[in-house]
């Protein structure tokens, strides 16, 4: 009689592993112990490895079906462990659960997101429709020099157009700038026409009520070039208001006074609310107010080093805080500086 183990030998023997492992598998208690029988079986030197050791004394033909009897018997060992583990950790979670008093049925916490400020929606508004229309964005400090806040837009010392803007001084020759308009200087200084810039920008003034705040934002504009005219800042503004408030929306210009422009202009629009009806927002006028604007002072064009005989510009500039307020209707400034979340989450 031969030593070899026949077929039916080796397929008793995996089968008695596989009750084996079964029996055992059910009295594990936990994971870590459900992996050590798992080696113990299926290891590289576990009981299974043992049993086919034994198929290299087999004859070459026999071989390849017992070959087909391990891999079974292999997959079934496997079977037993991945769903042993799968019950010892369902069984965890079940006990962790339990103690430690989380309900997973409770719905989950409402994520808030956050959204863009008002003011910088706006902001971003109003940039996008001049950048269309070939303007680019320039900038300068909010610590400024006398000379471009005041001098060079031609508000000599002791003007008294200085105080039209409330001035924050740190010393006789440094302020907190009151407009941006010193942006149109430093721009001008530094390169040679054309320009077409708009500067968005902080600005301080100490001034403080429901419609006025101590710093608020502006946009300023300015085209330079050689024949710009009234009639070219007419029509930007005309076309920055009817996409900013409405295709219907009608500009005018009345005079005012701007020590840096000359003629200078303060513009309207037709009430956003009424229509140019008349109702409480537009005071009954039909109109408001939106900004300042005007060509470009000569002596402004000298003192950045342009030559007024060459070339002309116009310049505007708009509080954003005021364009905001006509937008959304909202009639009380502080409140954009509130940040009341149950004011600001309006504008999600
Ligand atoms: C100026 O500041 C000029 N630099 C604008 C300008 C530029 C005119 C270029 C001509 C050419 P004014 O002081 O009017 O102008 O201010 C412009 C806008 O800023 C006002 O229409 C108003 O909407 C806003 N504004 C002024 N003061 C305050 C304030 N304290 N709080 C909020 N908004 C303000």
């Amino acid at each position: 009689m031969s030593d070899a183990p026949n077929v039916q030998a080796l397929q008793s023997r995996g089968e008695a592993l596989v009750h084996e492992a079964e029996r055992e598998a059910k009295r594990l208690q936990t994971s870590e112990a459900a992996h050590a029988c798992k080696a113990k079986y299926l290891g590289k030197k576990g009981l299974l490895a043992d049993v086919m050791k034994q198929l290299s004394a087999l004859p070459p033909e026999e071989r390849k079906s017992v070959g087909k009897v391990a891999n079974t018997i292999k997959e079934q060992l496997e079977g037993i462990f991945d769903a042993a583990l799968k019950r010892l950790e369902q069984e965890a979670l079940d006990k962790s659960l339990e103690t430690s008093g989380v309900d997973v049925t409770r719905p989950a916490r409402e994520r808030w997101l956050g959204t863009l400020h008002p003011l910088t929606r706006t902001t971003f508004r109003i940039i996008e429709v001049f950048q269309s229309l070939g303007f680019v964005i320039a900038d300068g400090p909010e610590i400024e020099h006398d000379f471009y806040n005041f001098e060079a837009l031609n508000f000599p010392k002791d003007h008294p157009a200085r105080d039209m803007q409330d001035t924050f001084f740190a010393s006789p020759d440094v302020l907190l700038r009151t407009h941006t308009s010193p942006v149109q200087i430093r721009t001008m200084l530094d390169r040679k026409p054309p320009v077409r810039i708009i500067c968005p920008g902080k600005v301080y003034r100490c001034d403080a009520d429901i419609t006025h705040s101590p710093m608020f934002h502006q946009v300023e504009g300015l085209w330079v070039d050689q024949r710009v005219s009234m009639a070219d800042l007419k029509g930007v503004l005309r076309a920055f208001a009817e996409r900013l408030f409405g295709r219907h929306t009608k500009v005018r210009l009345r005079p005012s006074y701007f020590p840096f422009v000359e003629p200078g202009a303060e513009v309207d629009v037709t009430c956003v609310l009424c229509g140019g009806k008349g109702c409480r927002v537009c005071k009954q006028t039909g109109w408001l107010e939106i900004l300042g604007a005007g060509m470009v002072h000569p002596n402004v064009l000298t003192a950045v080093g342009y030559n007024p005989e060459e070339v002309r510009g116009f310049a505007f500039g708009m509080g954003v805080e005021r364009i905001a307020m006509l937008l959304h209707g909202v009639d009380d400034i502080r409140l954009f500086f509130d940040n009341d979340i149950r004011f600001l989450r309006q504008f999600q």
